[in-house]
């Protein structure tokens, strides 16, 4: 009698998206980012990112800068060791419009990472974000995993206007780590997901590294909404994270390469687009 070892097939990917991405419309999609201007003059977009340490926060920044100003840019300091937190600074990032002093009526926060650490350190974590979220915290602030922002701090904002304050909060998170998220880290998330509900802030997610978790995607990332895989794991993580798969993005972030490719700018357009219109919603019903 002979050994029966099966091995299993790959999940088959789905014939038709589940999600529309109007591929060949890079750009119109850009356009419409570029058109975007909030109803109140003088008003910008605060979107600040958050979530695990490598999980792909500053490349997203870098990539969302590099799609808009339609050139390869690194600003965003990206850590290339996955044993390391990279960034230990709160940085804002304004992204050039066309000539160096126009810029898009929009910012991205990047801030350090969410590691396991202890009990204290993660409630640190926690009153941090809130604070940021509240605009308390001025750019250049080093986070301090030990004390939260203090309010006699340099960096301590005690009256933060209404474009110091977050309009929409990013968890990003590593598609190939969703089932490998401690207990820990998740924690963190769901507390600052509750103090953003306490804020009335939005909350969604950016879903990174899905051609590391993918091999289908990997292939061609226009196959992003056929994969099963992906799609598995993107419902796991809004089991997980409370967040609702509609408010859950996944992106390729630019990260070894050197020239732009229009299927990557789609996709990151298409989440930015998504984050665009949820964060001008909130300013416009905190506005009438
Ligand atoms: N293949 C692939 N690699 C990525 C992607 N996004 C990020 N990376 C890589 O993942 C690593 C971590 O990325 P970072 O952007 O530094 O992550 P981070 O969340 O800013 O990390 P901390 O600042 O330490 O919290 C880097 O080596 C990136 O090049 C992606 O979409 N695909
Ligand atoms: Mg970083």
């Amino acid at each position: 009698m002979g050994n029966y070892f099966f091995k299993p097939a790959p999940p088959p990917s789905l014939s038709e998206p589940w999600r529309e991405i109007n591929w060949g419309e890079r750009q119109s999609a850009l356009k419409s980012v570029q058109d975007y201007k909030p109803r109140i003059k003088g008003q910008h977009l605060r979107i600040l990112l958050h979530g695990p340490v490598g999980a792909g926060k500053s490349s997203f920044i870098n990539s969302v800068i590099s799609v808009l100003e339609v050139k390869m840019r690194t600003l965003a300091v990206t850590e290339s060791t996955s044993t390391d937190c990279c960034t230990k600074k709160y940085t804002t990032y304004k992204i050039q419009k066309g000539s160096p002093d126009a810029f898009y009526p929009l910012v991205l926060n990047d801030m350090s990472g969410v590691k396991n650490g202890t009990r204290r350190n993660r409630k640190i974590h926690v009153k941090d974000v809130t604070r940021l979220m509240k605009g308390h915290v001025k750019d250049g602030y080093t986070f301090n995993p030990e004390c939260k922002i203090s309010k006699d701090d340099q960096h301590y904002n005690t009256s933060p206007t209404v474009n110091d304050k977050v309009h929409v909060l990013v968890s990003v998170i590593d598609a190939s780590k969703v089932s490998l998220m401690s207990h820990e880290v998740l924690e963190v998330m769901l507390d600052i997901r509750e103090e953003a509900k306490e804020l009335g802030i939005p909350h969604v997610a950016i879903l990174t590294q899905i051609d590391q978790a993918c091999p289908e995607i990997q292939k061609d990332i226009k196959n992003v909404y056929r994969s099963i895989k992906l799609r598995e794991k993107m419902e796991q993580f809004s089991v997980n994270s409370g967040i609702p798969l509609n408010s859950i993005f996944p992106v390729k972030n630019y990260h070894d390469e050197i020239d732009l490719n229009g299927d990557v700018d789609s996709l990151i357009l298409s989440a930015l687009r998504s984050i665009i219109n949820i964060g001008e919603d909130f300013l416009n019903r905190k506005n009438t």
